[in-house]
């Protein structure tokens, strides 16, 4: 991949920490890399021995690659490190969730009311019959009781698989199924977009489908109770919605169980290599993967990293939006963020709802201080204009955080400037499901940033650069030069940029644990293609700096003509048009060139489609990348096909480009827009 053309990435400059910010950072020592690179396993007990530990470790690490375990001996309860440790510490009346309902209502929790809300959840669920390692399935709106639900598995020593209450009644059935879960945590249904998403009535079709395992199934009132029932922000009443069928016996209502529990209820010490959870993820391609995290090393890097990436204080108002059932709400939402002892918003609804400013007016209400969002929710934003942001006070905001995708250097600029008024960080976090914490991002207070680089791996991660025969090309290591740079160090290391693929050196604590029932595929995805390296499945840019520009998945590069070109340059630079919201690019197969770039591009509020507009985008690429890689195709669409998580199905876009009928579609947010696009291009195409 080393004939990468140049491109738009790294054109933009750079934006150090300020006095200001560097001042007050939890970490501004850049020092920190080298001491964590010259004692990594030392490093990390560092952060373990401030966690609460019923038992301390006697090894902090055994590898045995590709297993390893994280403190093997200690025994602790994350559940007790999220919410009663702080309660014993005096914060039992600090707000802990700020729940706010798409319809307006908002319900804050302290840490003493969560801790006797998670023992009455917890208690419950023994009532139920859960015991120490069962496995409780979760499929809730974005609600305070779910990041409790979490918790409370956590408390009594059970393991938690939250499916997100965006998918399907298969999607569910399968992630019952595989986790073998033997109750169903589930809600009549949430808000989201004015509308009720039935949850019970698509938890009963899942059961229907046939989950042999599971044995009770417990039911919050979200919709159907007073406090999930419309506020001053909607408009319309509650609609009618369909609430599955009661089956007696199986199904328990929340209110008829939970609130009578005690709140007596011990948090398990449970083993350093415990399972706390299984999440699926998809991919894009084939069954979905259970990927186990466990107890100790999980908790270890979450805290952390939420304490040095987000530079967290106590008086932060806190603001993830990833739902819980992505890894994204489990790691920032639940487990670092509470093992820190936060005070954070909990949303559960969409951005547009009751209008475009939803998100800006939440963070005026409640001051937010800190914001992790994703990079296709800015461009969303981008998109919408900034009407919407400059009718709401955004000045309480002091970091902004973005993860799930490479962000564009145009939607990293939009965000810094228009969110965060060009005085907030801006923190690009690589990280995945696998990973289970965040694994390269700058550190706010020490690392000079550029718009669309991650930047550098986090103290005591290693990463690296390797070519397509699997050797190490990774020019500078560790790459301080800038970091140290931009502190007023010595004059910093450079080496020559090179492309290819994102490796992970060596184990880190929250890596996951393997996949769900299946170590041979945890061997053959994660650890066959790299010699003695983890694969993340990304592809990576390091620039002369050693900063790491991540590419996307290995699985979206194109071979245009001979040439390498990543789909995420190729959009980057699309986006980097005036006239251009949001893109997506594939190649599509061509006699000639192998692949043709076939873009899909939403146009911004104001520019019409037609052949004029069409023309300049493309040349806006050719003179950005080179000639090279102008699309062929480009097809000017009202929707992206992609996941509930926001990610582009690429696959999906193949399949339409290539004339082929549309693969599995149940993971997308909305499958009608695979079909509009498909009459489109094809209509384009005749
Ligand atoms: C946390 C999360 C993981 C994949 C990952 C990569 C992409 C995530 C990114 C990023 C570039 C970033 N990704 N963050 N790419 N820059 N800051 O998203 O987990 O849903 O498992 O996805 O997302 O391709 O491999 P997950």
């Amino acid at each position: 991949m080393s004939d990468t053309p140049r491109t738009v990435l790294g054109d933009s400059p750079s934006f150090p920490p300020s006095d200001a910010f560097r001042a007050r950072a939890n970490v501004a020592d850049p020092g920190v890399y080298a001491e964590a690179a010259a004692d990594p396993v030392g490093f990390w007990e560092g952060w373990a021995r401030r966690l609460d530990w019923a038992e301390p470790w006697h090894t902090a690490l055994e590898w045995e690659p590709p297993f390893a375990k994280w403190f093997v001996g200690g025994r602790l309860n994350a559940c007790f490190n999220c919410v009663d440790r702080h309660v014993e510490a005096g914060l039992g009346d600090k707000v802990a969730l700020i729940g706010e309902g798409e319809p307006g209502d908002v319900r804050r929790f302290t840490y003493a009311q969560v801790r006797d809300e998670v023992s009455r959840i917890g208690n419950a669920l023994k009532a139920l019959g859960v015991g120490k390692g069962d496995r409780v399935c979760v499929y809730m709106p974005m609600v305070p009781e779910l990041p409790m639900v979490m918790l409370a598995c956590a408390r009594i020593g059970a393991a938690h698989s939250v499916v997100f209450g965006g998918f399907s009644a298969e999607s569910l059935h399968e992630r019952i199924n595989d986790a073998g879960a033997k109750v169903l945590v589930t809600a009549d249904g949430g808000w989201r977009r004015g509308g009720v998403v039935e949850l019970k009535r698509i938890a009963d079709e899942a059961l229907a489908l046939g989950c042999p395992t599971v044995e009770r199934v417990l039911v919050y009132e979200r919709v159907g109770s007073a406090l999930g029932a419309p506020g001053p922000q909607s408009t319309a009443g509650t609609p009618e919605y369909d609430q599955g069928v009661w089956v007696e016996g199986r199904d328990v209502r929340w209110a008829d169980l939970v609130p009578s529990q005690s709140v007596d209820c011990p948090c398990e010490p449970m083993d350093s290599e415990a399972l706390l959870f299984i999440l699926y993820t998809s991919g894009s391609t084939g069954k979905p993967k259970g990927i186990v995290h466990t107890t100790g090393g999980y908790l270890t890097q979450t805290y952390a990293t939420t304490q040095w990436v987000f530079d967290l204080k106590p008086d932060d108002v806190y603001w993830c939006t990833a739902d819980c059932g992505w890894v994204t709400g489990h790691s920032y939402v639940v487990y670092g963020p509470m093992a820190n002892g936060v005070t954070q918003v909990v949303y559960e609804g969409s951005p547009d709802t009751p209008d475009k400013d939803r998100f800006w007016r939440t963070v005026e209400k409640h001051g937010v201080t800190i914001l992790y969002t994703a990079p296709t929710a800015i461009r969303t934003f981008m998109k919408w204009g900034d009407e919407y942001t400059e009718r709401c006070d955004l000045s309480s905001l002091r970091l902004l955080g973005s993860v799930g995708e490479p962000i564009n250097p145009e939607a990293w600029l939009w965000y810094h400037r228009v969110i965060g008024g060009e005085r907030c960080p801006v923190v690009d976090t690589w990280w995945q499901t696998e990973t289970g914490a965040i694994m390269v991002t700058p550190l706010p207070g020490i690392t000079a940033t550029k718009p669309g680089s991650a930047t550098q791996p986090f103290p005591g991660i290693r990463t690296a650069v390797f070519d397509e025969t699997g050797r190490d090309v990774t020019p500078i290591h560790g790459a301080m030069g800038f970091v140290a740079c931009a502190a007023g160090g010595e004059a910093p290391a450079t080496g020559p940029a090179v492309t290819g693929i994102l490796a992970v050196t060596q184990p880190w604590p929250s890596m996951l644990r393997g996949i769900w029932g299946d170590p041979a595929r945890y061997r053959q995805v994660y650890w066959s293609r790299l010699p003695g390296a983890y694969f993340p499945g990304d592809g990576t840019r390091v620039d002369e700096d050693g900063y790491f520009w991540l590419l996307g998945r290995i699985d979206d590069v194109m071979l245009v003509s001979g040439h390498n070109i990543s789909t995420m340059e190729v959009e980057s630079a699309l986006v980097d048009h005036p006239a251009v919201a949001e893109a997506a690019v594939i190649g599509r197969a061509h006699e000639i060139k192998g692949q043709a770039i076939a873009a899909f591009v939403i146009l911004r509020a104001g520019f019409a489609p037609g052949p004029e507009t069409e023309a300049a985008i493309k040349a806006h690429v050719a003179h950005k990348i080179g000639a090279i890689a102008r699309p062929d195709d480009l097809v000017v669409c009202a929707e992206l096909p992609k996941t509930r998580s926001g990610k582009i199905m690429r696959r999906l876009l193949r399949d339409v480009a290539e004339g082929r009928a549309l693969g599995d579609t149940t993971t997308l947010a909305d499958p009608g827009v695979v079909a509009t696009l498909k009459d489109k291009y094809e209509s384009a195409e005749g």
